[in-house]
């Protein structure tokens, strides 16, 4: 194949979009493909459609110099980059149907050669599947060249940034890349170096879907192991902030913060494709995926002991995100919290607080008890101050304010 100089990259999401955009920063023309019309005309607008540091400026950068375009069909490109969502089905196995309508739209592009990357999380196999897809759907094609046919060539790129730094992350990340053939994973490997200024490292694609499922199940584990301390410390009235630091100055002792429960749309929900994969075998990453899930139930009774028997409480709630500094409420702990004590109490009134989102989300928006509002006045006027998400904003508030309110901190700003 000669050098790659055009792609498509499919989904204009959180990876796909960055992706694109830094792509298209270092010299390929990129035909960003989404099936949202609204996604589609805010790219060509130089426009993004989400909070990330540093997106907007790549993509306006990018749409101005014409390396950049957004479209609803598929285009042909020598290299195609699928970054779909990969969702769980109700019994938590993956819902690949997004990448097999990605695999549809481009099929009909192929004419040989052509470098096809899965980017989405997903589970061991999904890389073979989506090949062997690809091939019933054109039988003149092969992914290896056998009976002379042309090949195309298909790898797993899985993506590892975090958001909020996903700009950064991004070029210097470390990558895996995993071929179903050699050649797949060279020419995967070759794509990556155009931007990526960490270590490229090559493997076979069931390896490189296990790599990613790993690495968040080991950070889900992790969590876990602090969170049932956080109930444990509670129990024994044990301050487990102070225990995790003085545990953490052993010099091979790192234990992760505890929380309100994972959100997110990876760590929450990847280690359920390796529990779904050998369901006999996977009894830990099991057991951690249900201690962060059964964390919100328990920070809704730790409210309800606060408020006791008082009629019609209010209670502050600060923070709906999954984390800290950024706008995502996807499988946000925090808004499960709320809607459950929103049901849960009686006549109580919750006053929400997100200062980085404009509106409530949907599950909350309906709920007469549940308003959005600012700091000041919500702690001003609430029995009970409930501590969600550590927002840089949420850490300047002035102590004195929470004085003669019951406090629940679910991680550890006022300890
Ligand atoms: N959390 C805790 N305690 C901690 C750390 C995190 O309760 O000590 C919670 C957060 O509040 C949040 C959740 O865990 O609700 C996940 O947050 P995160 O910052 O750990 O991770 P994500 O979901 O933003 O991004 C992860 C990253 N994976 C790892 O760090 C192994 C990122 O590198 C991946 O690219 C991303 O998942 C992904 O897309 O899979």
């Amino acid at each position: 194949m000669n050098t790659i100089e055009n792609v498509a990259v499919v989904g204009l999401g959180y990876i796909g979009l960055p992706t694109a955009a830094i792509l298209a920063g270092n010299d390929i023309h990129v035909i960003g493909v989404d099936v949202n019309q609204g996604t589609v005309d805010a790219v060509n607008r130089g426009e993004v459609p989400f909070v990330e540091p540093d997106l907007a400026s790549y993509v306006a950068g990018a749409v101005s110099q014409k390396k950049l375009s957004a479209s609803l069909e598929t285009p042909a490109a020598q290299a195609y980059i699928v970054a779909v969502p990969t969702p769980f089905n109700p019994d938590r196995t993956a819902d690949v149907t997004y990448i097999k309508a990605a695999a549809r739209a481009i099929a009909p592009q192929l004419v040989g050669d052509e470098l096809v990357i899965l980017e989405s999380t997903s589970p061991p196999g999904t890389t073979q599947l989506l090949g062997d897809y690809l091939i019933s759907l054109r039988p003149d094609l092969s992914l290896d060249g056998a009976d002379g046919k042309p090949a195309i060539h298909v790898a797993h790129c899985p993506e590892r940034v975090l958001p909020g730094r996903i700009m950064i992350e991004l070029v210097t990340n470390d990558r895996i890349v995993g071929g179903l053939t050699p050649k797949a994973a060279e020419l995967a490997r070759a794509l990556y170096a155009v931007f990526c200024q960490g270590e490229i490292l090559v493997t076979d694609a069931a390896t490189a879907e296990m790599a990613k499922l790993v690495e968040n199940s080991y950070r889900d584990v992790n969590i876990a192991f602090a969170n049932e301390l956080s109930v444990i410390s509670d129990k024994l009235g044990i301050n487990v902030w102070e225990l995790i630091k003085l545990a953490n100055h052993h010099p091979r002792v790192n234990i992760l913060q505890p929380g309100p429960g994972v959100g997110g749309h990876c760590i929450a929900v990847d280690p359920w494709f390796i529990v779904a994969a050998a369901p006999e075998e996977a009894q830990l990453i099991r057991q951690a995926r249900e201690t962060n899930d059964a964390k919100p139930e328990w920070v809704v009774k730790k409210v309800l002991d606060a408020v006791g028997d008082k009629a019609a409480p209010k209670v502050a709630v600060l923070g709906l995100a999954f984390k800290a500094n950024i706008d995502d409420l996807r499988e946000s702990p925090a808004v499960a919290i709320v809607e459950k004590l929103s049901a849960k109490v009686d006549g109580a009134e919750l006053l929400v607080v997100e200062p980085h989102v404009e509106s409530l989300p949907r599950q909350l928006a309906g709920l007469a008890n549940v308003t959005l509002g600012d700091a000041a006045a919500s702690i001003e006027a609430a029995d009970a101050v409930l501590l969600l998400v550590d927002h840089d904003d949420f850490k300047e508030i002035d102590r004195t304010v929470l004085e003669g309110k019951a406090v629940i901190d679910t991680r550890g700003i006022w300890q």
